[in-house]
């Protein structure tokens, strides 16, 4: 017993000795850790904090700010150094500690989100908001990537009624006609999987690739009390091996595995491998066996000739002049999504739009024509596709007008008796196919009425393409050319022959520069240009008295005066291609800073810069100068300041640029005396509108658009409010007010909105109905006179809107009060009765 009890007092002397030597440790490390922090050596800081915390975990509570401040400090180092893997590490130990810490989540979200990791910084911001719904930052990021993770198309399905009944009956009868397994290839929530259970097949699989939609499909399934009965994989369908993943080769796919091009996600690839290793033999002659076969059984591609002012401006730079610059020759620009026979991969090969909500609407040139089908039951077919089987139609034209695009669209065989249409006149969700023509010399796009426009529709990398090949005109058909025997078919390789040396010829002089769509329309919009033109020569002609009138070219101030005259320095942070330094440039005296990246941007500029005859010196690109990308905002040299500084405020999406009212606190220290930002001040405006488009999009509207399936409760986890890329002047809605203006955020004066700001506005309402949506754009004002509206019809901007969590009620006449709030560049509002 001595014995024992001698040895349990050595063990707690031991015991008491380790704790005593463990205090002194961490109180060392501790002490370390707090010089390291003045010594601003944060690794060495935050390795000695979790040496601390892990020794003393009551001390968690206490270091918490501290150690996440060097914790912070030491993860931007890393990223700094490029050493990603180990900036990883030290948040993951970090969340060992703080495990339900909302902010150690939301940055460790934020360093995924920066180095391109969405799906997973998405995790981390939904768990952030779950450890704290009040964390706006968290919420916000959020909102991002929800976005991005759960595309808004997933409400705009679920709620379409017609394409889930559709599905649903065409499903039961596959099963009543005797499929017993059934594979559905990206279930997405599971609804079609859920479809084939209630239909009564007694075995059900289903694979989605993303690792969210996986998730929300396994949520929604047990909602339905399902779990059991549908079988979820987290895979590609390629991936799927029987008997690994599923026993058995299946009799029904059912599918809806298609994008506004129908090839766009993959199908063909996906029904060759289905067909090769998932189903069962296709349907034999006499019916005898049980077979394979796929929902939905084909498809059918239409296709027209379409005239769009709206999709020739974000596609096609049609002006020759930008606001004194002459953009006509020295550069050619192009439009990435791209449309010749001589595409390439690297181009996207169509756009997507809804043709009933384009701005300014289209004229049909020619009648729909058939482009292409498909039968998904047929693996000799799929493979013909996958093969590139190219066909080539002439269309007839039928109307006189500009050849802007092609469009296409589909008819979804779901089976022999239920179809699916996504015709730009139907009513569906769908989107169709664009496929902006470009590159044709100047009076090349006008057809007339008899003309004969020949494409070719063919699917090279298993996305549809249509290229132009050539116009007939109806002039040369009419006078013997297709009469003296020739084949159409030969007669049109001539014709491509000639039109791709016509092209060859162009391309030998000129630069290629490609825009983004919204940057085309930029270039396209006069009077954005001129309105920067005027603001510009406004505040120079103020900065320099001696220049009254017209100003004189760079050259000529030289010249003229004799001697060195010290320029006027102008800083554009645009975000993209911007021609405003040349603009700029052009007036004379001025030293042009401009901020483009892409090396195509600076040759273009540079171009454009030798053939308008500016002073090469006159223009810097101002990045590749700096040592960090961050650091724009410096003076333009150590003893001067800038006369003018060009920021972007507002997103091509419609909504405010993170950052912007930081940017302005700096820019407004480096302005002389009488400089200007532009824009000087931007004003939000907005009107109150009933728009039952928008809360489609928005998100699942309980459970009748789901035919009783609960879905709603979990897809919308991933709703938000604000939604962009919207064209007002098109949004099937009513207004319920008069636009007011909501907020003003002035730029020359940054530190009196101190990057939060809110205000309340009244309202007067002229219509009764229910408030659903705050659409909101911005006038930015250059000065007092002169400003842009980003909602006008030469703008390059969309709008956004605010989705109120639930509709308001509202009566004619009556006064409402909109709260506004304005923080970190997210506007959110709240709609309330005056008092
Ligand atoms: N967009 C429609 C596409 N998947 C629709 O991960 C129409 C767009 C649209 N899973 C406006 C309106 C509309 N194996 O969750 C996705 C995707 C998944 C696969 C497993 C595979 N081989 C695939 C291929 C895709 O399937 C789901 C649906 S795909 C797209 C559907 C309202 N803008």
């Amino acid at each position: 017993m001595a014995e024992v009890n001698g040895r349990r007092k050595a063990r707690r002397g031991r015991k008491a000795g380790q704790s005593a030597g463990r205090r002194e440790l961490v109180a060392r490390s501790v002490h370390s850790a707090e010089q390291c922090l003045r010594d601003r050596d944060y690794g060495t800081a935050y390795a000695h904090f979790l040496l601390v915390l892990s020794l003393a975990p009551e001390l968690k509570d206490h270091f918490k700010e501290t150690f996440q401040y060097a914790l912070f400090k030491w993860a931007e180092e890393l990223y700094a150094l490029n050493r990603s893997q180990d900036m990883f590490n030290c948040y993951e130990q970090a969340l060992e500690l703080f495990p339900r810490d909302d902010v150690i989540c939301n940055s460790m979200g934020e360093q995924l989100f920066r180095l391109g990791f969405r799906d997973e910084a998405a995790g981390y911001f939904y768990k952030a908001v779950r450890l704290n719904p009040n964390s706006a930052d968290a919420r916000e990021n959020f909102y991002r990537v929800a976005n991005w993770l759960v595309e808004r198309w997933h409400f705009v399905m679920l709620n379409d009624v017609k394409r889930n009944l559709m599905y649903r009956k065409a499903i039961e009868n596959a099963v009543q006609a005797g499929c017993k397994t059934v594979l559905d290839i990206g279930t997405g929530t599971g609804i079609l999987s859920m479809f084939a259970k209630t239909a009564g097949a007694p075995n059900v699989y289903a694979c989605e690739l993303s690792k969210t939609m996986f998730d929300l499909a396994c949520e929604v399934v047990a909602a339905n009390h399902m779990e059991g009965d549908i079988k979820l994989l987290h895979m590609k369908s390629h991936d799927v091996q029987v008997p690994k993943h599923i026993p058995e080769k299946v009799s029904l796919v059912v599918t809806e595995t298609v994008d506004a091009g129908l090839f766009g996600e993959g199908i063909v690839e996906t029904l060759i491998h289905a067909w090769k290793n998932l189903l069962l033999e296709p349907k034999p002659k006499d019916g005898s066996y049980e077979y394979g076969q796929v929902i939905p059984a084909g498809a059918v591609v239409y296709g027209m000739v379409v005239e769009c002012p709206e999709i020739r401006r974000h596609h096609r730079v049609f002006v020759s002049e930008v606001a004194g610059v002459n953009i006509a020759e020295a550069v050619r620009f192009s439009s990435p999504v791209h449309c010749s026979h001589k595409s390439s991969e690297a181009n996207e090969p169509y756009a997507t739009e809804k043709m009933s909500r384009v701005p300014g609407g289209y004229k049909a040139l020619s009648q729909p024509f058939l482009a292409l089908t498909v039968d998904f039951n047929s693996l000799e077919d799929l493979e013909s596709i996958a093969a590139g089987r190219s066909c080539r139609i002439s269309v007839l034209v039928q109307e006189q007008g500009q050849l802007d695009c092609f469009i296409t669209w589909f008819v979804l065989h779901l089976d022999k008796e239920h179809s699916l249409s996504t015709g730009p006149s139907e009513e569906t969700c769908w989107e169709q196919a664009v496929f902006p023509i470009q590159n044709l010399p100047a009076d090349g796009y006008i057809v007339n009425c008899g003309d004969t426009v020949v494409l070719d529709v063919h699917c090279p990398d298993c996305y549809l393409r249509v290229d132009l090949v050539t116009v007939l005109r109806a002039v040369e058909v009419d006078s013997g050319m297709s009469s003296d025997g020739m084949s159409l078919e030969n007669e049109v390789e001539l014709c491509d022959a000639l039109a791709s040396l016509h092209t060859t010829h162009q391309d030998t002089k000129q630069e290629l520069c490609i825009l983004e769509p919204s940057e085309i329309a930029l270039l396209n919009n006069v009077i954005y240009n001129e309105s920067f033109k005027n603001a510009i020569s406004k505040v120079l002609s103020s900065l320099q008295p001696g220049m009254n009138g017209p100003f004189r070219n760079a050259n000529d101030a030289e010249a003229s005066e004799g001697h060195f005259v010290d320029p006027l320095y102008i800083l554009d942070v645009s975000e993209g291609f911007s021609i405003l330094p040349l603009i700029a440039a052009k007036l004379g005296r001025v030293k042009s800073y401009s901020s483009v990246e892409e090396e195509q941007h600076c040759v273009a500029l540079e171009m454009l810069l030798e053939r308008n005859s500016i002073s090469k010196d006159s223009l810097e690109f101002w990045l590749p100068q700096l040592e960090a990308n961050d650091e724009v905002l410096q003076r333009p040299k150590s003893d001067k300041l800038w006369s003018i500084i060009i920021l972007d405020v507002i997103e091509p999406c419609g909504l405010i640029r993170q950052e912007v009212m930081e940017k302005c606190a700096i820019a407004r220290c480096l302005l002389q005396s009488g400089g200007k930002i532009f824009p000087q001040y931007v004003v939000i405006h907005g009107m109150l509108i009933e728009s039952n488009a928008l809360l489609q999009e928005s998100s699942v509207q309980g459970t009748e658009p789901t035919l009783g399936f609960t879905i709603a409760p979990s897809i919308n986890q991933f709703k938000v409010p604000v939604h962009v890329f919207l064209n007002l002047a098109t949004l099937p809605c009513v207004p319920l007010s008069d636009p007011v203006e909501l907020l003003r955020l002035d730029l020359m004066n940054p530190y009196s909105n101190h990057c939060s700001l809110a205000t309340e506005v009244k309202v007067r309402i002229c219509k009764s109905g229910q408030v659903t949506a705050i659409p909101f754009w911005y006038h930015l004002h250059l000065d007092e006179d002169i400003h842009l509206d980003t909602s006008s019809d030469t703008s390059h901007w969309k709008q956004a809107a605010f989705v109120l969590e639930e509709p308001f009620r509202v009566e004619e006449g009556k006064e409402l009060l909109l709260g506004v709030q304005f923080q970190n560049s997210n506007v959110s509002m709240t709609l309330r009765q005056p008092s």
